[in-house]
């Protein structure tokens, strides 16, 4: 899914810059008449090359993480399911220092699934979507409790969607 949705957008990037470039060429013959027009075609391509530059330097990694590609073998596997309002997890402790990997899914509407180590710290987050697995893998470095909560105000009490995983030391 993933694959089809970057090949489209590729596809559709590239049918919006030849129409750019089109629109230029058509324009082009035009420019000696209307010399006022000459500033906004280098304003453009200016901007056009300073949006590549942006975005090229800012989608590092480009476009998942490394790990997606080639992940490393998790650990434990946790499947995570949303419910308005609670949070149904398989497993309720994770090793420490080892890859898990949990499998975020709903079972009636969009929630978020972020995990946080103390009340501020967020050390991971995904989407959970009914239909769609989304798959969050993380190391946790401390032993200790950590806070499963919902990122996406999902009905009146989203504020409760509340789990609790312990991370032992093995
Ligand atoms: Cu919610």
């Amino acid at each position: 899914m993933q694959s089809v949705a970057w090949s489209l957008s590729l596809f559709l990037m590239a049918l919006i810059t030849a129409a750019f470039v089109i629109v230029c060429r058509g324009a082009a013959g035009e420019r000696e008449l209307r010399n006022p027009y000459r500033g906004r075609a280098v304003v453009f391509a200016l901007t056009l090359i300073a949006g590549v530059l942006i975005t090229l330097t800012t989608l590092s990694p480009w476009p998942l993480p490394a790990y997606a590609a080639n992940p490393a073998p998790a650990a434990k596997v946790i499947d995570a399911v949303g419910h308005q309002w609670r949070w149904d997890l398989s497993e309720s402790t994770v090793p420490v220092g080892k890859p898990v990997e949990f499998r975020v899914t709903s079972a009636d509407v969009n929630h978020g699934f972020s995990v946080y180590r103390g009340k501020t710290r967020i050390i991971g987050q995904t989407q959970a979507m009914p239909g769609f697995v989304n798959r969050l893998r993380l190391t946790f470095d401390e032993p200790g409790q950590y806070e499963i909560l919902c990122l996406e105000y999902c009905g009146l009490a989203h504020h409760g969607m509340l789990a609790t995983i312990t991370a032992v030391a093995e």
